[in-house]
């Protein structure tokens, strides 16, 4: 008898780092609760809420994309769980211990599109310190080729609507409140400046 799909659940995918290998922009002590807590629990509701429908046994992405377009109740419960666990996954491999400078396809998507990698700091920065309340603020790739910069809110994400997302960082509070509180300016200076994965961005390229 083949593997029945819709019998298993979806587990939270390991860090691809230690707990503690962002500090000092991220500790240890914010990974513990980001991801063993917040991360944890997306992945856990989102097993409870599609045993039994027919949102069991399909992918993560599949699920994100069909629950968006779902207005029911039930099924914005299931894409806010779906897509948040989607997007934390993201969000973990956005960064790297010891950020290099972008090199090769991306370094030159960034040149074309922003002028220079300062300018794209400054423009993204603006951006997730703009955005009101919780979301994420995401570096894609349009439809037209073009990247641009995108902000969502609470658990919206590009894929919900056929971007390609190249980056994101996490603007929730539970992101940054037990290192930096209010400051969440200082946050994404930080986290632009030490943390990106621009490897991760440029194989996101395609
Ligand atoms: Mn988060």
């Amino acid at each position: 008898m083949p593997l029945d799909k819709a019998k298993v659940p979806f587990t939270l995918p390991k860090l691809p780092y230690a707990e503690d290998a962002l500090a000092p922009v991220i500790s240890a002590k914010t990974i513990s609760f980001h991801y063993g807590k917040h991360h944890a629990t997306y992945v856990k509701t989102l097993n409870e809420l599609i045993a039994g429908t027919a949102y069991e046994g399909l992918s993560l992405d599949e699920i994100v994309v069909r629950a968006a377009a779902d207005k029911d109740a039930a099924a914005r419960k299931i894409f806010n769980n779906a897509a948040q666990a989607w997007n934390h996954d993201f969000y973990w491999h956005s960064m790297i211990p010891k950020s290099v400078a972008p090199a090769g396809k991306i370094k030159g998507a960034l040149e074309k599109n922003f002028g220079d990698l300062d300018a794209f700091k400054k423009a993204f920065a603006q951006a997730a310190v703009g955005q009101f309340g919780s979301g994420w603020t995401w570096l894609v790739k349009g439809k037209d080729g073009a990247l641009k910069i995108e902000a969502t809110s609470n658990a919206d994400t590009p894929i919900a609507h056929g971007g390609r997302p190249l980056l994101v960082v996490d603007v929730w509070e539970h992101a940054y409140y037990l290192d930096y509180q209010n400051r969440r300016a200082d946050h994404v200076a930080a986290w632009l400046d030490k943390l990106v994965n621009w490897s991760f961005a440029d194989q996101n390229l395609g």
